[in-house]
């Protein structure tokens, strides 16, 4: 319970260090027709940063976790982008493959915004400790793999990044290097009406699991579930 309490409180620190950023949806331009896809894992600062991107722009990603020792998506980046480096943003839309975080955060802007860029995402020192700060309230919590069984099918998370709840979720698919596709689903999100029509209340996290048929609300009912179900295959 004290454990669980501090997860959720230095979680919603590592969100008020970045100044609530990924809380809220901007000015959206064109819409992808297939989800981008994200090579990434949850601790690293670079990462956080695009993962913000992706929430303000209401951007579907599939996500790649790719925790340190992972034996699956890393020797993926490094044969088809040639180094081991992350956040890699490869958009299928554009033919588009991308490292590094400033250079995939204003190509995002460029190809799904209407707007100028929140003031923490353009590149600065302020950006980056902020971001720094941020992973080290989580202790590495995300950042290294633990050995765990691929599901046949990516599962879906419905999520904002500057949600504690949903990155505590996060963390543990990072970890277990499970792929899912991120629905991101921020207050100002116009996918919002048909998520509350869909599944009955707007409340994140929400995870399904297509190769269990199975879904649900509460982030620590959902951590139990990913450990239970994949946790040490
Ligand atoms: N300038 C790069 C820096 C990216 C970077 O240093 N990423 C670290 C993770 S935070 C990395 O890829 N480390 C190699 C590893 O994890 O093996 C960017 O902004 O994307």
């Amino acid at each position: 319970m004290v454990r669980r309490m501090w997860r959720v409180t230095t979680a919603f620190g590592a969100s008020m260090v970045r100044f609530g950023l990924g809380s809220k949806v901007v000015a959206l331009g064109a819409r992808p027709q297939q989800p981008l896809q994200v090579y990434e894992f949850e601790n690293c600062p670079f990462c956080r940063k695009v993962r913000e991107a992706l929430t303000v722009l209401d951007l579907d990603v599939v996500v790649y976790p790719c925790p340190k020792r992972g034996p699956r998506y890393r020797p993926w980046v490094i044969e088809n982008g040639g180094k081991r480096q992350f956040p890699y943003l490869v958009d299928p839309n554009t033919d588009t493959a991308l490292y590094e975080s400033n250079d995939i955060i204003r190509y995002l802007f460029q190809t799904y915004g209407a707007g100028s860029r929140p003031w923490l995402l353009v590149s600065g020192p302020l950006g980056l400790y902020a971001g720094q700060i941020a992973s080290l309230l989580r202790l590495g919590a995300g950042t290294f793999y633990r050995k765990a069984k691929a599901p046949q099918a990516p599962l879906e998370l419905y999520s904002y990044e500057a949600s504690p709840y949903c990155r505590l979720v996060r963390e543990t698919l990072s970890e277990l290097e499970i792929p899912y596709l991120l629905h991101n689903i921020a207050p100002g999100s116009p996918k919002r009406p048909a998520f509350i029509e869909r599944f009955g209340k707007m409340q994140v996290p929400y995870l399904v699991d297509p190769n269990t048929d199975t879904a649900m609300f509460e982030s620590a009912a959902i951590i139990n579930y990913l450990r239970e179900t994949y946790a040490n295959g």
